[in-house]
């Protein structure tokens, strides 16, 4: 397998508004993640994606673009962004810049020429149908409820959004548009940048003629993965990315592994990887991530152990549990409760221990929660207020939406980063954005810097390990127990070297037996979260709660 360094490397996330505010008006900021970078360093991390800091009038926190080569004033000023990229240099780390070019803000200045008149030179940037018997031109929904069509009176046409209704869809058929965006994205790999997370970037090609869906669920037969998707992809590789040493990790929504692979395969000159959805899906039901649904740990292990083996040698995996979309891993897969600090670690390690590039989400290092706000008023995700309503007006009960809420929506992920136990958790001297997590006087970075048995000293020591063995970076994967409902474990092959994973899922104590032995010369306990003797044979193990073993057996 080619070793590149984005494959070796560690990303930590940063949501920019919730990371820290650095002159109290209660908005995270450059000069806030300017002051933070010592932290990150402690911490061990290779490179930051920088969640989008352009102007923006906000309607979806920034990825509502109205101008990509600005910095939102809020945040601060390109002079900021400047040394923000030149403080990470400096530490030995890269930037990854988040490029939102599905659709842009309505209030981008080609969208406000593009509207004005249907012989306007920007028309064609966006993609602009008639009504159909006085009604939207097809029947496809947006991500974040209802139609994703909207009627401008202006020119009596509708335009599509498949998010919110401030967020139009850039027309990729038009070569205009595609050239803006290669010159917009080398103007920034100019000033310096590592590489791009691309955001939604599998739903770029639509099929022409925008047809309605077959079965009336939405239309994303016509836009997932899109007639000339890779035509696009391979044309930005060739233009723009193939010119630089950076990384590219593309989002991509409902993506089988057959899909990442043609996205992100080695001989593709498309990306280098993708995230997929599939095990963000596992507790939701058919209606979608607000039905929340009990998942089996068999269904989960047989999820990551397709994506391991499928992609193995063909493609490069992200791993990730979380991120500003999703609900906190911890309140998600592990324990929030009883055994906060014993399963965050379980969860760090199978983090950190699958063939591919870990993503850690900001915060998810201390161990942050989920959070419950009584009121839908404190609630700011677009998302989650819009849903909301639909849900409402189509009847349901406002007890199981909240409930919904507590278990998916975004803002569980966005509540301000718990620096200490001060008020609004050392995150601002002003009012937040979002309220903080309560639970900040239990979990924040100060304390965890404190306690050298912290979850963040555990992520930190996960990150080390992965630049002293070779193993962890690049080994086969083999799942071990296949229908063990308790315990996850795997083995990591690499030359004459194995890595022996073993976690168990949950908080009742569980009985580990290896089958078939493994013979070994020689065997190290390279981390795990509870004291062990390292010489105890791990063929036979009584697991305590959330215990996770990594042995290298040689
Ligand atoms: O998200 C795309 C996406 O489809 C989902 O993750 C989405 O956030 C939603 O939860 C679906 O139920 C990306 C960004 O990560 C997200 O923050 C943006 O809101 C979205 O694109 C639009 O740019
Ligand atoms: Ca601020």
């Amino acid at each position: 397998m080619e070793k590149k360094w984005w494959k070796e490397s560690v990303v930590y996330q940063i949501y920019p508004r919730s990371f820290m505010d650095s002159n109290g008006d209660g908005v995270g900021d450059l000069r806030g993640i300017i002051s933070k970078l010592d932290y990150l360093k402690t911490l061990g991390v290779d490179v930051v994606w920088l969640c989008p800091v352009y102007e923006s009038p906000n309607d979806d926190n920034g990825y509502d673009i109205s101008n990509y080569q600005g910095i939102m004033d809020e945040f601060g000023t390109m002079k900021d962004w400047e040394d923000l990229l030149a403080g990470l240099h400096e530490r030995g780390m890269k930037l990854i810049m988040d490029l939102v070019v599905n659709h842009s803000s309505d209030e981008h200045a080609w969208f406000v020429e593009s509207r004005k008149s249907k012989d306007n030179p920007y028309r064609d940037y966006y993609i602009w149908r008639p009504g159909k018997d006085g009604k939207e031109p097809n029947d496809w929904g947006s991500f974040f409820s209802g139609s994703a069509w909207k009627y401008d009176e202006g020119t009596d046409e509708y335009f599509l959004h498949l998010f919110s209704t401030k967020q139009p869809d850039l027309n990729w058929e038009n070569p205009q548009v595609r050239r803006e965006v290669y010159d917009m994205m080398t103007w920034w790999l100019d000033k310096g940048i590592d590489g791009f997370r691309m955001d939604v970037i599998n739903l770029i090609s639509k099929t022409p003629g925008l047809p309605d869906s077959s079965d009336g669920s939405g239309g994303g037969e016509h836009y997932i993965n899109g007639p000339r998707v890779h035509e696009f992809l391979q044309e930005m590789n060739r233009e723009v990315l193939s010119k630089y040493d950076i990384m590219t990790v593309g989002e991509a929504v409902d993506v089988s592994p057959e899909d990442a692979i043609l996205f992100a395969g080695g001989d593709r000159g498309e990306l280098n990887m993708v995230f997929q959805f599939e095990w963000m899906g596992i507790d939701s039901g058919p209606t979608g991530k607000w039905e929340v649904t009990p998942w089996k740990l068999t269904q989960f292990k047989e999820m990551v152990s397709k994506w391991q083996t499928k992609l193995n040698g063909k493609a490069w995996n992200s791993i990730y549990l979380n991120n500003h979309d999703q609900p906190r891993l911890l309140s998600r897969f592990g324990n929030d409760g009883k055994y906060h600090n014993e399963s965050a670690k379980m969860l760090a390690t199978l983090l950190h221990t699958l063939q591919g590039t870990p993503y850690i989400y900001q915060g998810e290092e201390i161990g942050m929660t989920n959070v419950r706000f009584e009121k839908i008023e404190e609630y700011k995700d677009i998302e989650t207020l819009n849903m909301y309503k639909d849900y409402l007006s189509k009847g349901h009960d406002v007890a199981d939406i909240m409930e919904s809420i507590y278990a998916k929506g975004r803002d569980n992920a966005r509540t301000p980063m718990q620096w200490n136990a001060e008020p609004q958790a050392g995150f601002t001297t002003g009012t937040p954005w979002l309220a903080v997590n309560p639970n900040y006087k239990e979990i924040n970075a100060e304390k965890a810097l404190g306690d050298p048995d912290s979850v963040f000293y555990y992520y930190k020591k996960l990150i080390e390990l992965r630049k002293k063995h070779d193993i962890i970076v690049y080994g086969d994967y083999t799942l071990l127990n296949e229908t063990d409902e308790q315990i996850f474990a795997y083995t990591r092959k690499w030359g004459d070297e194995q890595l022996l994973v073993i976690l168990n899922f949950y908080e009742n104590p569980a009985q580990f037996k290896l089958e078939p032995a493994i013979n070994f010369q020689s065997k190290e306990l390279l981390i795990g979260n509870y004291e062990a003797s390292p010489d105890e044979d791990f063929h036979e193990l009584s697991l305590r709660p959330y215990e996770a073993r990594v042995y290298k057996l040689k």
